[in-house]
């Protein structure tokens, strides 16, 4: 009970839909987190792994069916189908309710419904949001615990100013992928999801309130909602230059966010601090520049290909106090994933619950995964050695430069500047990138995502578009903007670029454009960097790759503006002129 009105009416609500046994108002102690870990080990939901070895940390395997987002159940419902836009699936709220309803109807029989008060943001912050989210998960109470600040202060804050917030009703309902549904109602400030109990599906301050709710409130209150990660930079002079950077899902954003220099630099003094690693709140401040929060406290990131080498911070990170999701479970109670480390196991419990050794294949000769390509570790951020000392700070940190970058083993280069920011938005809205076991579908293909925003934006993206050319046109000056493809391979299939930590190259010439420290070359889709403006030192990889990673086919370009000149036609009416202005203008450029 709380002595805020509307929330105890909506609560209740929702409780003779659900019908629970029991309603139990988190407060987000210690002792409530014991007590549901207690619970969940005797139920099977989670297990417990090694003491010695990763105290505080516990292991939980997800349906077989439900271990990435389902981006096709997931709905923008807007009393006008034109305001979801054509890249959103859409229903009617009447319809939404009612569809959601029939399977939330009863559906907590014999369970517990939590109630977990949250804020997207540090609490009390001009730029947070407060969000209840209702669910009968323990596994998902214990990962907004991790994920967002959670609990008694939260609601105090709500009850002393009698507040909105968003209502994100969750429910795993009987977790059949025939009666999953994750909708948003924007109009309602609500959230319905159900039928779930995997990450962005179920833990609803994330890509639902943050993202999909955030990026409408953000148009709405003048703000950016952005699937983007926030790092700072300090050079060796102590000066700490902070960029924002959006890549679609499982393209990097968590490995990038917090990398350590490689040797050649470190010796320079380059540092890096960890803002965040998914997503960022944007605002223009008094000083009419860009400033970011990360609205978050914990990571959700993926655990295939985290190792000592490519990620160490992460690996210091995910000792102790962390949540481990569709892992290989190891005889010692300890947990491994491919291209983890040391070396695979002899032997394990793969991600589906099966006995499992290395070198297994199955039907189709295909290698047996130990752990899910899309297996994660839940983690909180302040466990990160790399992180911010700027994480409370109300006001967040102040935006040199955004970057945009995808996953392509052709065309895209390295690392390009563009023009300005009206040429820039045109870069975010034409990204593409390949396929990622983040979400259901064929992997490898490639697919447009402006901004890496398609699966999360929660309103029309032709207005999307509009309302970034809207902030440009107010900051002064606006951030620079980037794009960067660490994934271009050779003919044989390799990677050019030996990424991770090395990556900190290409955000020292991002920097050094930013200060006006280097001049660049003009190509037709945007600058790109003189080799030698590219610090080498204590890498070796051939010369000739770089040549190969800045090169810009011009026959590959036409095929490409054709093919984003395709996509822009979906949007008809909707999309800004300013769009086919820079698309016109590229062609020209291309002849
Ligand atoms: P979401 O959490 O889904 O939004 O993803 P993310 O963008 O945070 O992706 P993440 O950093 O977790 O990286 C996903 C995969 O890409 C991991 O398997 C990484 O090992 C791999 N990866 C990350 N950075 C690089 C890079 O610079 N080069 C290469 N080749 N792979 C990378
Ligand atoms: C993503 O898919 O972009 C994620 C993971 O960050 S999830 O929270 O499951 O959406
Ligand atoms: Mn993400």
């Amino acid at each position: 009970m709380t002595k805020h009105r509307k929330l105890n009416k909506w609560v209740k609500e929702c409780a003779e839909l659900c019908q629970p046994v029991k309603i139990v108002w988190c407060d987000g102690s210690e002792e409530e987190k014991n007590q549901l870990e207690k619970e969940a080990f005797k139920t099977g939901e989670l297990l417990q792994l090694n003491r010695k070895k990763l105290p505080g940390c516990v292991f939980h395997r997800t349906a077989i069916n439900d271990v990435a987002r389902t981006e096709h159940l997931t709905y923008i419902c807007t009393k006008n189908k034109r305001d979801a836009g054509p890249t959103n699936n859409w229903m009617s709220p009447k319809e939404g309710y009612h569809r959601a309803g029939e399977i939330f109807k009863n559906s907590m029989r014999g369970r517990t419904m939590y109630v977990i008060p949250f804020s997207m943001g540090p609490v009390g912050s001009p730029f947070s949001k407060i969000g209840i989210q209702l669910t009968d998960s323990i596994y998902v109470v214990l990962n907004m615990r991790i994920m967002t600040r959670m609990g008694k202060p939260v609601l105090d804050l709500l009850e002393k100013t009698n507040g909105d917030f968003t209502r994100c009703l969750h429910g795993k309902a009987d977790l059949d992928v025939n009666r999953r549904l994750v909708l948003h109602f924007p109009e309602d400030n609500t959230i319905w999801s159900v039928g779930s109990g995997y990450g962005g599906n179920a833990l609803l301050g994330k890509k639902c309130l943050s993202l999909r709710i955030g990026s409408y409130l953000g148009k709405r209150e003048g703000w950016m909602a952005e699937h983007m990660l926030i790092m700072g930079i300090e050079d060796p002079s102590g000066y700490i230059g902070y960029i924002a950077a959006a890549f679609p899902s499982a393209c990097g954003k968590t490995n990038l966010a917090m990398l350590l220099p490689p040797e050649g630099l470190k010796r320079k003094g380059y540092r890096i601090w960890t803002v965040g690693d998914d997503i960022a709140w944007m605002r223009i401040d008094t000083d009419g520049k860009l400033w970011g929060i990360n609205p978050e406290y914990g990571l959700f990131g993926v655990a295939p290909g985290s190792n000592s080498k490519t990620n160490p911070n992460i690996m210091e990170a995910i000792k102790k106090n962390t949540i481990y999701t569709n892992v290989l479970f190891k005889k010692d109670k300890t947990v491994w994933w491919e291209g983890g480390d040391p070396a695979a196991p002899d032997e394990g419990i793969d991600w589906q619950g099966n006995p499992w050794k290395p070198g297994q294949v199955d039907e189709n000769r295909e290698p047996i995964l130990g752990s899910h390509p899309n297996s994660r570790f839940t983690v909180p951020i302040l466990q990160v050695p790399s992180v911010t000392n700027r994480l409370e700070h109300h006001h967040g940190v102040p935006i040199s430069a955004i970057i945009f970058g995808g996953s392509r083993a052709h065309l895209a280069p390295l690392v390009y500047e563009s023009f300005n920011w009206q040429h820039g938005v045109f870069v975010g809205a034409t990204m593409a990138s390949e396929r990622t076991a983040a979400q259901f579908g064929k992997l490898g293909e490639v697919r447009r995502d402006p901004m890496a925003m398609l699966p999360f934006c929660g309103y029309n993206m032709g207005d999307y578009f509009e309302h970034w050319l809207e902030m440009g046109k107010k900051m002064t000056p606006p951030p620079k903007i980037f794009n960067v493809n660490w994934f271009r391979k050779d003919e044989k299939g390799n990677f050019l670029w030996p990424g991770f930590g090395e990556n900190l190259r290409i955000l020292e010439w991002i920097i050094s454009r930013c200060k006006g420290d280097v001049d660049a070359i003009k190509t037709p889709i945007g600058y790109i960097p003189h080799e030698n403006d590219i610090d080498m030192t204590g890498l070796r990889i051939p010369r000739e790759n770089i040549t190969k990673l800045l090169t810009i086919s011009k026959k590959d370009w036409k095929q490409e503006a054709e093919s984003t000149a395709e996509f822009f036609k979906r949007f008809g009416g909707d999309l800004p002129q300013e769009m086919w202005k820079e698309h016109r203008a590229l062609v020209k450029r291309l002849k």
